[in-house]
């Protein structure tokens, strides 16, 4: 039986440290994943190979990330009917407005769900991967609610030590 993983896609190793943040969110959460750097423009013929193989190995979740005219997230949405999470990079003059632009604006039938430009959207695209296979995943559910009160939980601490030095001045 094949193994389920979230594939993490990006058109450039210039998109890697940002997209760390996905990984890290992925790794805390237990989500088995693999990273490729590949591009729609200057490597589409291996773009293709690795999202059919990648499928067939039991990739469940395409994340992928893109910056200036991002077209990967969209054709790996061409290419598989398992979701496929895009993440704008700003990579260029246009801020990842451009990407933005080009990863959300898909055709109606072939939908790239489409996060933050950037960091926010990085670490986003994380979570809603693990949140999708949570779906059928009882144990990771667990995980990403844990995960979500802890992060509640360490915003009202913060307020608690601010309002406590503010009564304290
Ligand atoms: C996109 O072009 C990549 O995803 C990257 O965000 C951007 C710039 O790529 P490099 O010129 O740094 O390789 O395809």
């Amino acid at each position: 039986m094949s193994k389920t993983f979230v594939a993490i896609l990006m058109g450039s190793d210039s998109d890697l440290p940002v997209m760390k943040a996905t990984m890290e969110v992925l790794n805390k959460l237990q989500v088995p994943f693999e990273v490729k750097i590949t591009s729609a423009h200057r490597t589409p013929a291996e773009t293709h190979e690795y999202v059919t193989t990648a499928e067939q190995r039991g990739c469940k979740v395409f994340i992928a990330a893109a910056g200036l005219a991002a077209h990967l997230a969209g054709v790996v949405a061409g290419i598989t009917l398992n979701p496929v999470i895009g993440v704008p990079m700003d990579a260029g003059p246009l801020q990842g407005m451009d990407a933005l632009l080009s990863t959300a604006m898909m055709p109606g039938g072939v939908p790239v769900a489409t996060v933050a430009i950037g960091k926010a959207g990085a670490k986003n695209a994380g979570y809603l991967a693990a949140q999708i296979l949570s779906v059928a995943d009882d144990e990771l559910a667990i995980r990403v609610r844990q995960e979500r009160a802890e992060s509640g939980a360490a915003v009202v601490a913060k307020d608690a030590a601010l309002q406590a030095e503010l009564n304290a001045s």
